[in-house]
């Protein structure tokens, strides 16, 4: 039996993982945690929840040690283009928050998963069909957090025998919670401006290809990758996965077959732009592929219809 520590449990990833945690483990052996508390009536609030500044070291460790998890889900980190506002803080958060739970793993002797993203490439990096092991020079301090963090779990592995894995996100697209933040957003937002006012104004430009995944596709990767024999795994910290590549064109053209009368525009915001334009058009997948099964489900067709049916039942 499974007891699992989440961190960032309120986020767009943390607040459909926990409740899938929750589906397949069992509620109470799945302890949510954030800096704030959920709001009552959420899916998050019906089982453990505790609050948890990842930033605070000691804190992570006392909850560690009260909870005595054997995996542990960090995800509290700041995405690309709120980093990029504030440099200071991404590092404080992204990299002290994960020093923090990395230590509580290891007196735990704990798993442990923290994503990492396709922001750890930069503009130096091969663009289409991005290798597993390749050139990592990224230019954003998200990027420089996130190469960071995938060598600081690799070591926390080689040193002190951590059981650490890790994927490289692409842009999650779900309809649960709003992600906050990050370059790849408006693949979300455009899904919500569909619905509520049939028009969008894109922030990313025409021709911007980019990653991306539907969230079911996320949630059963992350289980996945944590369920696979450790003697199958070749790399650890961090798995390339996507599902899809599309730029902001192709997903008007696939909204227009369910809302012909969408209409897109653009006013590009140079610093989210700046950011798309530095990360790989495509990944390849090869390892997570070969090395635990990594299969998604969703292509850009059968997202969108998901979508837009799941987001007309919220918001009409
Ligand atoms: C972001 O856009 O910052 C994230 C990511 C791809 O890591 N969604």
């Amino acid at each position: 039996m499974k007891n699992i520590l989440v961190t960032g449990a309120l986020g767009q990833l943390g607040s459909e993982l926990v409740t899938h945690l929750r589906e397949i483990y069992g509620t109470d052996n799945v302890l949510a945690t954030d800096i704030r508390n959920p709001q009552e009536g959420t899916k998050v609030a019906e089982g453990p929840f505790e609050l948890l500044d990842v930033t605070d070291g000691n804190g992570f460790m006392q909850a560690a040690r009260k909870w005595k998890p054997d995996t542990i889900i960090h995800l509290a980190a700041l995405l690309s283009a709120t980093a990029e506002k504030n440099p200071m803080l991404a590092w404080n958060i992204n990299m002290g928050g994960l020093i923090g739970g990395l230590e509580a793993a290891r007196e735990a002797h704990a798993s442990f998963f923290t994503p990492s993203s396709i922001g750890a490439f930069g503009p130096s990096t091969p663009k289409v069909m991005t290798p597993q092991d390749t050139i990592q020079r990224p230019r954003t301090i998200y990027g420089v957090t996130k190469v960071s963090g995938e060598l600081l779990c690799d070591y926390y592995h080689l040193k002190f025998g951590v059981d650490t894995r890790g994927v490289r996100f692409p842009g999650l697209i779900g309809y649960v919670t709003a992600p906050g933040g990050g370059t790849t957003d408006y693949a979300v937002d455009i899904f919500y401006d569909a619905i509520r006012k049939k028009s969008y104004t894109s922030y990313i430009a025409e021709g911007t290809f980019m990653d991306m995944m539907y969230m079911p596709d996320a949630l059963k990767a992350v289980v996945d990758l944590m369920e696979a024999d450790p003697g199958r795994l070749l790399h650890r910290n961090a798995f390339n996965i996507t599902a899809m590549s599309f730029d902001p064109e192709l997903v008007a053209a696939e909204i227009r077959k369910h809302i012909p009368e969408f209409k897109m525009g653009y006013e590009v915001d140079p610093v989210r732009q700046a950011i798309a334009d530095s990360w790989p058009n495509s990944i390849d997948c090869t390892a997570a592929i070969e090395e635990w099964g990594f299969k998604p489900t969703y292509d850009l067709e059968g997202m969108t219809s998901d979508m837009l049916v799941q987001l007309r039942k919220k918001l009409i």
